[in-house]
Order: C-alpha cells, then sequence, then structure tokens
C-alpha cells in the first residue's frame, strides 16, 4: 500500500490521464437536464439509505489504471483484491493511519451490496428504481452488477441514475454498487487545479508529481453525502419549480410542474400550512397559488416565527397501459421576496442585514462527510451567536443542510464550487462551458430554497484578468437566466479598479484582510484602508456591498497583551476595528458582515498552516475562542437594532424553536 514516502504526492502516470481513454471506452449515461428533487418518502415513492461501510481499495497500480484494465467492477471488489471497510458518508483522507492515503491522488474504489424489496422489481409496469449520490468527490463513474449507469463531474451536486432496466435484467433482488472515483484537479475543474511533475530526478522519486491547488482548504475526497436509492412509479412527477410574490395581504406562489413517463391525465396541487390546513388549490402542470394573509417565510431573529414553511403536496394521475399511476411528492415552500436597491437588500421588502459567518463543511476525521451530530451542534451555534446568515464558502453544502436553513430562516448566499480560478487557461470556454453546467445543476438543486436568497457563482478569481469580462458576464447572465428571481455576485479580493467581473454582479461582495495579509501587526491602519476600500467600490458602482470575509488566524489559547498575531487578542482587537468601520458604513450601502470564518478547517500543510487554518471563531471542535464573544454581543445587539419586532429579543427565549 506504499507510495513515495515524500508524501503529498502519487507516482506513476497523472490520474487524470486515464479519464479522457476511460471516456472513449465507456461513454456513460450523462447526467441529463431532468429534475433533482431531493427524495422523499410519499405514498407513491420508497427510500432505502445505503449509509454504513462499503468496500474501498485504492488503485495503487502505477498508472492507477488497474481497475479498468482488470474491470474490477465486473465482479464483487473483494475478488479483485484487498478491501477495506471505508464509511460513507465520509472523505477516505483521513479514516486509516496510512499517510499515503491521505494525501493520496487519482481512482479510489467504492462498493456496496445491497438486496432490495421484490416489490421493487415487480408489477406491471415495475416502479422506477433510482440510485442518487449527494455528492462524490470529484469525478464519479458509477455500475450497478457491472453495468455502467452514470458518470459525474463534480463533487458538491447531486447526480442519479434509473436503474431499473439493469435491475429487472438481474436474475435475483441483489444490488451491487460499484463507484470509481478520481480527486484530481485540472485547470478545467471546478475548482482548478493542476498536476505539477516533479523532473529533477535528483530531488524527487521516479514519475513524481503533486496535486496544486489555488484554494484555501484541503482537498477531501470520497463519498461525501448520503447514497439512497429510491423508488418512484413508472410515469412520475420529475420537476416542480416554485416562486412566491406578495402584497400586504396576498401572496402568489406560482409553479411549473414536469412529469415523464406518460401524459399525465391529471395534475392537482394542494398549499398546506403548518396546521395541516390547505391554504390554496390548483390544477394542470404551470399556475399560480393564491394565499390570503400568508405567513411569510421570514430570517432568523427578524420575526418570532422564522423560517415559515408551507408544504405543497403535488398529485399526478397517469394512464400507463392498462393502469393509473399516481405519483404524490411534497414540497416545503416559503413565500417570501427578495430586491436589491442601490443601497440596500431587501426581503419581504424590508432592509435586511447579513450579520452571519463563512463556514466550511469539515471536521476531524469525517473531512467533508455528512455528519448529523455536527451538523445541528452548528446550527446550535449560529443561533447561540445571533448569525442570521452564512455563505455556502466556497462550495455548494449538503441539502440536509439547506433543509434547516429554511426551517431555522437562516439565510444563505449559494456559492458554487468555483474557488481558485486564477490560472489564464482556466477562463477558456471549456472552463466557461464546464462552471454554465455547474451553475444548471446548483440553480436545479437548491431554486425552491427560499433560505437562498443570492447565488455567488465564484470565490476570489483572478478577475483583473481581460479574460474575466467575458467570463463572468456569461457566467452571472446564464445563472439569472436559470432563475430571474435572485441576485448574483461573485466574490472579489481584486482591486476596485482593475476587476472586470463586478460590472455583472447585484451585489459587490468584497473579502479584505488588512493587518493581516497586508500590513501585519498594524491594527491601526484598518480604520483607513477599510473605509477606502468601502468608498471606492461605492463610488464606481453605486451597488450595495457585503464585507463577504475578514478576520485573523488565532490559536486558541496563545494570549498577548498588547494583542499579537495568532494571539486570541489578535483576532478580537482585529474584529473590533473593522467593526467600528462597518457601523458607521451599514448606515449607508453596507449590507452585510460575514467573518472568516466559522471555525477553524484543515488545509494543505504549508508554513502559514498550523495544522490547518486558524481564523475560526470556534476552534475546529466547536468550541468558542474569545473572539466567539465579540461576535455574539454585536449580533445580537445588530439583531435588537433591525428587528420589526418589540425589543428586547434575547438569547435565551428565541434562539431556539
Ligand atoms: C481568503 C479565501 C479563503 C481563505 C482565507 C484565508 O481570501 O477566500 O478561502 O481561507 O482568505 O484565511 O486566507
Amino acid at each position: 500500500m506504499a507510495l513515495p514516502a515524500s508524501g503529498g504526492a502519487g507516482a506513476g502516470l497523472s490520474p487524470m490521464l486515464v479519464l479522457p481513454l476511460l471516456l472513449l471506452l465507456v461513454p456513460g449515461l450523462a447526467a441529463g437536464p431532468a429534475g433533482m428533487l431531493q427524495p422523499r418518502d410519499t405514498p407513491s415513492r420508497e427510500r432505502k439509505e445505503l449509509s454504513g461501510l462499503w468496500s474501498f481499495r485504492a488503485d495503487l497500480s502505477p498508472g492507477r489504471d488497474a481497475g479498468f484494465a482488470q474491470r474490477w467492477y465486473r465482479r464483487p471488489l473483494r475478488q479483485t483484491g484487498p478491501v477495506i471497510d471505508m464509511p460513507v458518508p465520509a472523505s477516505f483522507n483521513d479514516i486509516t493511519q496510512d499517510p499515503s492515503l491521505e494525501n493520496y491522488i487519482g481512482w479510489v474504489w467504492y462498493e456496496k451490496e445491497v438486496l432490495l424489496p421484490l416489490r421493487w422489481l415487480q408489477g406491471d409496469p415495475a416502479p422506477r428504481v433510482v440510485l442518487r449520490f449527494g455528492s462524490a468527490h470529484y469525478y464519479s463513474i458509477v455500475w450497478v452488477n457491472g453495468v455502467q449507469v452514470v458518470e459525474h463531474e463534480g463533487g458538491h451536486l447531486p447526480f442519479e441514475a434509473d436503474i431499473s432496466s439493469v435491475l429487472q435484467g438481474s436474475p435475483d433482488t441483489l444490488c451491487r454498487i460499484t463507484v470509481a472515483l478520481n480527486n484530481t484537479l485540472t485547470p478545467h475543474t471546478l475548482p482548478p487545479g493542476s498536476i505539477q511533475y516533479m523532473a529533477d530526478k535528483s530531488r524527487y522519486p521516479r514519475n513524481y508529481f503533486v496535486q496544486e491547488t489555488r484554494f484555501d482548504f484541503f482537498n477531501y475526497a470520497g463519498i461525501h453525502r448520503p447514497v439512497v436509492l429510491y423508488t418512484t412509479p413508472a410515469a412520475y412527477i420529475d420537476d416542480i419549480t416554485v416562486t412566491t410574490t406578495s402584497s400586504d395581504s396576498v401572496a402568489m406562489v406560482q409553479y411549473q410542474v414536469s412529469v415523464v413517463g406518460s401524459t399525465a391525465n391529471s395534475l392537482s396541487l394542494s398549499l398546506r400550512d403548518q396546521e395541516g390546513k390547505v391554504v390554496a388549490t390548483g390544477d394542470g402542470s404551470v399556475g399560480e397559488l393564491k394565499v390570503l394573509n400568508p405567513n411569510l417565510w421570514w430570517p432568523y431573529l427578524m420575526h418570532e416565527n422564522p423560517g415559515y414553511l408551507y408544504s405543497l403536496e403535488v398529485k399526478m394521475q397517469a394512464q400507463v397501459g392498462e393502469v393509473l399511476l399516481e405519483d404524490v411528492y411534497t414540497l416545503p415552500v416559503g413565500i417570501r421576496t427578495v430586491h436589491v436597491t442601490s443601497t440596500q437588500f431587501l426581503i419581504n421588502g424590508k432592509p435586511f442585514y447579513f450579520h452571519g459567518v463563512n463556514k466550511h463543511e469539515d471536521a476531524d476525521i469525517r473531512g467533508k462527510g455528512l455528519d448529523w451530530p455536527l451538523i445541528v451542534k452548528d446550527f446550535n451555534l449560529l443561533r447561540w451567536l445571533g448569525a442570521n446568515s452564512f455563505r455556502t464558502s466556497h462550495y455548494p453544502y449538503a441539502e440536509e443542510i439547506m433543509d434547516l436553513c429554511d426551517a431555522y430562516g437562516i439565510v444563505v448566499i449559494d456559492e458554487s464550487p468555483g474557488v481558485g480560478i486564477k490560472l489564464p487557461e482556466s477562463f477558456g470556454n471549456k472552463s466557461l462551458q464546464h462552471h454554465l453546467a455547474v451553475m444548471e445543476e446548483l440553480v436545479r438543486r437548491d431554486k425552491n430554497r427560499p433560505s437562498v436568497v443570492m447565488w455567488s457563482v465564484a470565490n476570489e478569481p483572478a478577475s483583473q484578468l481581460p479574460p474575466a469580462a467575458h467570463y463572468f458576464k456569461t457566467v452571472i447572465a446564464h445563472t439569472k437566466a436559470l432563475d430571474p428571481s435572485r441576485p448574483v455576485t461573485f466574490v472579489t479580493d481584486a482591486n476596485y479598479a482593475l476587476d472586470h467581473g463586478a460590472p455583472y454582479v447585484d451585489v459587490i461582495c468584497v473579502n479584505s484582510y488588512f493587518s493581516w495579509y497586508h500590513d501585519p501587526g498594524h491594527l491601526e491602519v484598518i480604520p483607513l484602508q477599510l473605509t477606502a476600500q468601502f468608498e471606492n467600490w461605492y463610488k464606481t458602482y453605486h451597488k450595495p456591498i457585503i464585507q463577504s470575509e475578514y478576520g485573523a488566524d488565532s490559536v486558541p489559547g496563545l494570549h498577548s497583551d498588547p494583542p499579537m498575531m495568532f494571539t486570541e487578542e489578535y483576532q478580537q482587537a482585529l474584529l473590533r476595528e473593522y467593526h467600528s468601520v462597518l457601523d458607521k458604513k451599514r448606515k449607508e450601502y453596507v449590507i452585510g458582515e460575514l467573518i472568516w470564518n466559522f471555525a477553524d478547517f484543515m488545509t494543505n500543510q504549508g508554513t502559514t498552516r498550523v495544522l490547518g487554518n486558524k481564523k475560526g471563531i470556534f476552534t475546529r471542535q466547536r468550541q468558542p475562542k474569545a473572539a466567539a464573544f465579540v461576535l455574539r454581543d454585536r449580533y445580537w445587539r445588530i439583531a435588537n437594532e433591525s428587528s420589526c419586532l418589540p425589543p428586547v429579543i434575547t438569547s435565551h427565549s428565541f434562539y431556539l424553536k
């Protein structure tokens, strides 16, 4: 199991060299433009979660291609070589004691065998059985019983395959799922990366290469989110799109439903409130529901009952041969509006100030794997903090997390994995086309979520490069065409006068690290530099501004007074300096502040990272540092000032629903 001892590297051919060849050999059923409704149990649908232990093997052959050459997917994985247990969902990197797996680059193989209920395979017509991955990082090829069913590029979004025909041809109810997964990043992946070959034989072993990335988090890999099998009737509801408008006492819910498998004989919709009372009904695939005296979806701390969700039940009946099939799907719906003016961000017509955080999906041992205790702990911490929002820095988060944002009223800036777009070649047409496809997948997944109030197409690209103009104009226009109901932005750290993407955004999102990366140790420069930052951006674009990142590393338990870098005191002091400027500018056109970062997180090893990035206000184990209390006082104060509720909301009465 050994790779070259130098670590952080693979041996042999580039793992990605295998890919183009493979694509020629086994063209997959590419994930098409169909819907991507979250799997739910309904009267017509069943779900089976495949979380737990899977068999696993990293392909350690010199070219990383033995799995394809020997067709490991044709037989149980244990028959083609040694396997280990691997938990799903989880990143594989930190699970074993093997440093070569931690830094592995190339193809790894996962396998799960599952017995299906007979009723899933019988009937005329038999139900449709779908295999769905919440996400797997980065490039996936999936076989069922040795037959390839889907390929997918991209690590943070779901993909699925209808596997009914494969199962119906099988002699028994055994379903063997084999996944080949490659974590290699190239200039055209999202996020981009590059493989660097170390040719100097006096310094590196033969055929040595490392994965370079231009982003600041560890490139964890594995099956990161739940894998489920679910059924639908043979004719089914494929997608639902909902948008909402409202005036004082009336709301309109516009809907569009697409069905597959047959023309629907009938399509009926009913909207229920939280008491289960039907408040509006409709029929047909396109229409509008009228809701009198609606309970609007409000952000946390803006209303005593935030995150109000109605249930939209969609019922379809379709004649397939002799049989009348019925499919039912229930979608949570929040009624709210979003508008941007030159100085404000309005939710339901009221000014909304983002006082929140940037996060990562990151924790000890499981890496980026979905973990319910961690998710619930993080939401409890957010509410303790008085945070009303976060940005999904720097990739879309799990649907399970987004569900809780909808339910708790936590406002989300939903960011694509467009992080680290720095190389000129990453602005070319190949990258652009992929970025457009990723935005389609992201909007398709999250378009119905009331918590999502803005799309962010990228973080800190090299937007000062001339090709960035065409690139961002195109990505932003495409996103707006996919979803005209939400503003679109990207997050910049470029100079206001040189940024080629900013003309196309609705809200300016700026990251800055004054007195950290610039003028380190000089807190006194912050008032001047931060004020100039805001004024320059505003006078250039007349658009509202979010301070989308700011912060300082602190090693928990490290103290100094006067404050010195890396101590808890310095992190507190830097935050306070930023806050004094933010307090002036939020009366004008600054509409939000998102601390970098909610919690410490893992990065590549490097001379500026001590077991990862320490800019968390919580440790990686979610314990508060001193800065968390500074932010907590501030966020609750802002909430009390800007709430439309009578004062004073207290953290005790408010934060638990
Ligand atoms: C940034 C990046 C973020 C980094 C952060 C830092 O500007 O957007 O991904 O982690 O700075 O701490 O350097």
